[in-house]
């Protein structure tokens, strides 16, 4: 079995790194700027030309590019190839504002398909394998990135897409499957009808997981690793930049390495713009310094996140970035106190007998921030009569209280009442947004 997919580029020196990433970088900058009328204005504005950018210690001199950039040249505006090159659109509609369109050239597609293939090379995967692939395929990147990755190993690709949960996992049962990839929610959803169809994990034969698309806690990898008998890996990417496999995690589980001799990675502080040190947490950065169609070149990702360079036992040197908490957009103030959803889940996880079944609400009263989370109690905490409901309610209260500095009224809901999520889940209703 293949330790690395491509153990030049993985395991390269950090000089080796830095001169690829610099030469690459120039090269973008300059084609970017020649054919990009909207990059050009931008650099122009700042009297910057490709001249000055000769390598990665230039990055910084270079304008950040936002999301609302994307919006404003919506849909082609920011291509950098003529639209006969281009042979795959893939769309984000997000949550608000109008939807980001990217392409990508034949090359672009290659570039893809490496990058996922590193990924499922690091969580074990082999040509051997057959990989079940329940992200969405379509607009969204998920099934068709992490397929291209797999069909370039040689595994054998089941692309079941997202829905009719007890077909996948009579899919999974029948067909053999050895690597699933989907959100945790909905690995969670998975595991949870497998239970209620009476399938055992030693049922089934999957070994991993690679689980990205939303922000997951280390609660959450355990208990899908008890559920569904596999090691739970994580996976990181974003439409902007490629989809999955801008990062991806490897045995040691503790950070994804990205793949950085396509993608610069920054971390800066997103009030000032300033670029922070290694180790520090801020708003993740990229640049895409390979790319033909849609090379964004410092694109604030709005991901929260740390980076390291610390040694990993995998025998990788590509920077690690350590699991993002959630996006700068996400984060819940409430009360003054920052709260991300991550950090809630977290607490629900660690009382041991709740599963990743709850909703988050939030509400303006009299002018002052309210938090409601509603739990779904577990089975296990059904059939414990000796705790009354309302004990149980006090408990995670003073947990969350505890933990995260706020009060929150909890609401204990009937076991499987809840929305389950296939794709994405939206576990937080914010009230306020919707007064303001
Ligand atoms: O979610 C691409 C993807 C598909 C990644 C499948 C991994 C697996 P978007 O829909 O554009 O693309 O959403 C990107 O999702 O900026 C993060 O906020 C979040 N995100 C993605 N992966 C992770 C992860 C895909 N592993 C946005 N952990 C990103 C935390 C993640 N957040």
């Amino acid at each position: 079995m293949k330790k690395y997919w491509n153990e030049s580029r993985e395991c390269a020196t950090l000089h080796e790194m830095r001169a690829l990433q610099s030469f690459r970088l120039s090269q973008t900058v300059r084609h970017v700027y020649q054919n990009v009328p909207y990059y050009k204005a931008k650099m122009d504005e700042l009297g910057v030309t490709p001249d000055d950018i000769k390598g990665v210690d230039d990055l910084s001199k270079l304008p950040f590019m936002y999301k609302q950039d994307l919006r404003d040249t919506y849909p082609y505006g920011l291509f950098a190839k003529p639209l006969d090159e281009v042979v795959r659109i893939h769309a984000s509609s997000g949550t608000t504002g109008k939807q980001i369109v990217v392409g990508y050239t034949r090359k672009d597609l290659e570039i893809w398909d490496e990058c996922a293939a590193r990924a499922l090379t690091a969580a074990g995967g082999d040509h051997t394998d057959f990989m079940h692939v329940s992200y969405g395929y379509g607009l969204f990147t998920g099934g068709l990135g992490v397929h291209g990755g797999a069909e370039k190993i040689g595994m054998t690709v089941i692309p079941v897409s997202t829905g009719n949960t007890q077909r996948q996992i009579n899919i999974i049962k029948d067909f053999g499957s050895t690597l699933i990839c989907c959100t945790p929610s909905y690995a969670m959803y998975i595991a949870e009808t497998m239970q209620e169809m009476g399938i055992k994990k030693e049922d089934i034969k999957l070994k991993a997981g690679l689980f990205g698309a939303e922000p997951w806690t280390q609660e959450m990898r355990e208990k899908l690793e008890d559920m569904l008998g596999l090691k739970a890996y994580d996976i990181y990417g974003l439409t902007e930049i490629i989809g999955p496999g801008v990062s991806f995690e490897c045995e040691e589980q503790t950070g994804m390495h990205i793949c950085e001799d396509h993608f610069i990675p920054e971390i800066i502080d997103p009030d000032t713009g300033e670029v922070l040190p290694e180790g520090e947490q801020g708003e993740l950065v990229f640049s895409c310094i390979t790319k033909e169609a849609f090379p964004l070149l410092r694109y604030r990702t709005r991901d929260i996140a740390v980076l390291s360079r610390k040694q990993c036992s995998c025998g990788r040197t590509l920077i690690k970035m350590l699991k993002p908490r959630g996006r700068t957009d996400d984060m819940l103030i409430i009360r003054g106190v920052n709260v991300f959803p991550s950090q809630i889940e977290a607490v629900l996880l660690s009382m041991g007998n709740s599963d990743p079944f709850y909703q988050i609400i939030v509400d303006r009263v009299n002018n002052t921030d309210t938090l409601e989370i509603k739990v779904e109690l577990s089975d296990n905490m059904f059939s414990d009569i000796i705790r009354s409901v309302e004990d149980i309610e006090n408990n995670i209260k003073s947990a969350i209280e505890s933990t995260l500095g706020i009060s929150a009224k909890i609401t204990l809901v009937e076991p499987k009442t809840l929305t389950r999520f296939e794709g994405k889940a939206a576990r937080v209703t914010d009230k306020r947004k919707l007064l303001d």
